[in-house]
């Protein structure tokens, strides 16, 4: 069984109302979907994507550069040899970036390939540890919005089964973002859980003030209170507060996990399937994660991240995210407690929805 064609095709996926983070205005997201087409007949699909759809061209380019020089006409179970030719071919170009996200895209169809031919779940593939994984709702809660705003979603988030959620921090005066948490703690009770990401709004002495007068909140984490290169920032509030500190989603593969951990800079690794580079990757850096004993979440990439919740122990939940819902078949099924199910079918479990990606232009 061989790798006989790779397709691509870009498409916009609109959110259903402009979202703000710290650093983030986002109306869409503009992704490149990948076909990886097998001769036995089975199509692996993974994708990558662009805030906006900015610059998405470029991420189509580089996937059908590395599908030509080192995915078609090879053997499709060779996962771990496309990976490291594609990487060792991006030497001169970098191991960041644009080029990262490509070899994620690949990889991921790669893997879902296999899977398909094989009529076997990933998550199972690679030895399952579990059928459901807690969630927290995370497509809301944003800082754009009214407290009333924040207080209403909460309250749906809590009708509609979750038993936990997150909250975008970084108002530009700290006060305000305590009373934003407060009324949403209050809205629904000591029992959900709560969590902050301040998208790397802070600097540390302004996090640690902010963590301190958040501490009656009751939060399960305090995400990227400060820029991602500032590792020993990161340190720093974490050594100042209880609170444990997320951080992790801008880094890329085993080696931005790696100076993380080495900088004490996370109590919780939240990596992301694009900036690790896919499923291989990915799992490189959970089992770095694993030897120092660092639990790890998932970082949006929802439907494809459950495959990799279903087979790393030490992955603890994965974000709920709704964005790329509309490019899938399959729906992700919340269950009761507030779990997500990893789903039992083949390979990632979630399949391109052809008609309706054509419907949005594609
Ligand atoms: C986030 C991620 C990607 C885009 C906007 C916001 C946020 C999260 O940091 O962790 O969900
Ligand atoms: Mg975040």
């Amino acid at each position: 069984m061989h790798i006989e064609r790779v397709d691509t095709r870009v498409v916009d996926v609109s959110l259903p109302t402009p979202i703000g983070t710290a650093i983030h205005s986002i109306t869409s997201v503009g992704c490149v979907l990948v076909d990886v087409r097998t001769s036995d007949g089975a199509v692996g699909q993974g994708y990558c994507f662009t805030i906006n759809g900015e610059r998405i061209d470029a991420f189509e380019a580089m996937v059908r550069g590395l599908a030509d020089a080192h995915v078609v006409g090879r053997g499709a179970t060779e996962t771990s040899g496309m990976w490291a030719a594609a990487w060792s071919a991006l030497n001169p170009t970098g191991h960041k970036g644009v080029t990262i996200g490509a070899m994620s895209a690949l990889d991921v169809a790669c893997w879902d390939a296999v899977g398909k031919n094989l009529d076997m779940p990933l998550h199972r593939l690679w030895g399952s540890c579990r059928v459901t994984i807690p969630t927290y709702a995370s497509s809301g809660l944003w800082l754009t919005q009214s407290i009333d705003e924040l207080v209403e979603e909460a309250q749906s988030f809590v009708d509609r089964g979750f038993r936990a959620m997150k909250i975008r921090l970084g108002s530009p005066k700290p006060v305000d973002d305590v009373a934003r948490v407060q009324a949403v703690r209050e809205a629904i009770g000591p029992d959900i859980a709560l969590h902050a990401d301040a998208n790397q709004k802070f600097d540390p002495k302004t996090a640690i003030r902010l963590g301190r007068l958040l501490e009656p909140f009751d939060l399960v984490w305090f995400e990227e209170p400060v820029v991602t290169h500032d590792r020993v920032g990161s340190a720093d509030v974490r050594a100042a507060l209880d609170v444990p500190i997320a951080t992790g989603e801008t880094e890329y593969t085993r080696y931005g996990i790696r100076d993380l951990v080495e900088a004490r800079a996370a109590d919780l690794l939240m990596p992301d399937l694009q900036r690790m580079g896919g499923y291989s990757e990915f799992r490189v850096a959970a089992a770095y994660a694993a030897t120092h004993d660092i639990a790890i979440s998932t970082h949006i990439f929802t439907e494809h991240s459950l495959a990799l919740a279903g087979a790393v122990p030490g992955c603890v939940s994965v974000e709920h995210m709704d964005w790329f819902a509309p490019l899938f078949v399959e729906e992700l099924e919340l269950t009761q407690h507030g779990h997500l199910a990893i789903p039992d079918r083949p390979g990632a479990g979630f399949t391109f929805d052809d008609a309706r990606i054509a419907s949005m232009g594609c």
